[in-house]
């Protein structure tokens, strides 16, 4: 795994060791599936996921031509018909943007869209933990007899969802969107309204999920964008106090020899971020021992 200049360098200063966080993709990049009465197509992007360079972390993905979802049968259940995303690390922490445009055939139909995991290699504590999620649904009536996209789920559950960690759904946006005969409509909504806010909660991962139905005949666009506020992780501080100390020692000869899953692991920890806690992270500690978190 390769391994970004600002890491080198913290080693070779003998400071602790502080590190932007660099996710990796998990899974599917985009995963869409569209099921209707007529059936279900389903269509996805496979990414590598070492794909994402930690040195200069950025996957694009640009969808230039209209993709048919259809049934194994051949019959078409709807069109995808664009779809942009990115997904990167940059000064303003981990990101995952998408834009995507759909066409049900002639049934209502449900799309359910979702992005790859972005795992990161240690956990970013509540305290540090602030997000920003924005979420833009345009429907088109396309057959003049009005349009509609209706989360799907609860009433009042949002088109746009963000869930940090992967396992847990923090925001929902754009309930309900609805336009007369020929009509264009968007809807948007933002969580917060402006800046980032405090997530409440540890996170260690991040996923942008869309999940609606779209009326017979007609066009939706979905823009969503998820980010987290950049975070210097230091790690070797257990006990989150600045300074890598006694404690963290005491606490690093614990828990060696456990691994990701057993009780005693604590990702914080873990150096190289390889879910162990061996030799070469007691020896990160030792290296950092008595420096300062900036
Ligand atoms: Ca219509
Ligand atoms: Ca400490
Ligand atoms: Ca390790």
């Amino acid at each position: 795994m390769r391994r970004c200049v600002s890491i080198a360098l913290a080693l070779i200063m003998g400071s602790c060791v502080v590190i932007a966080e660099q996710p990796q993709l998990s899974g599917a990049f985009f995963w869409i599936q569209a099921t209707s009465s007529i059936g279900t197509g389903t269509w996805a992007i496979w990414v590598d996921p070492n794909d994402l360079d930690p040195c200069a972390p950025m996957v694009e993905y640009d969808l230039m031509s209209p993709i048919p979802l259809s049934t194994s049968g051949g019959t078409l259940v709807a069109t995808l018909i664009n779809c942009n995303m990115y997904v990167q690390q940059s000064s303003g922490g981990p990101q995952i943007t998408v834009n995507f445009g759909v066409a049900a055939a002639n049934a209502n139909t449900t799309f359910t869209a979702r992005t790859a995991t972005l795992n990161l290699p240690h956990t970013i504590r509540a305290a540090d933990a602030f997000i920003r999620y924005s979420g833009t649904v345009t429907v088109t009536d396309a057959n003049g007899n009005g349009a509609n996209a209706l989360g799907t789920g609860a009433i009042g559950t949002g088109i746009c969802r963000a869930f940090a960690p992967a396992t847990q759904r923090i925001s929902d946006l754009v309930a309900f969107v609805a336009v007369s005969g020929g009509g264009t409509v968007s809807g948007n909504q933002n969580d917060p309204q402006f800046g980032f806010r405090a997530l409440g909660h540890d996170y260690k991962s991040l996923k942008n999920e869309m999940s609606f139905i779209l009326t017979a005949g007609d066009v939706c666009f979905v823009s969503s964008d998820f980010g987290a506020m950049q975070v210097d992780v230091c790690v070797g501080d257990f006990n989150d106090n600045g300074v890598i100390d006694q404690a963290d020692l005491t606490m690093q000869l614990i828990t060696l020899g456990s691994c990701e899953g057993d009780a005693n692991y604590h990702d914080i920890l873990d150096f190289d971020a390889d879910g162990c806690l061996m030799l070469q992270d007691l020896s990160g500690l030792l290296s950092a021992f008595g420096t300062s978190c900036p």
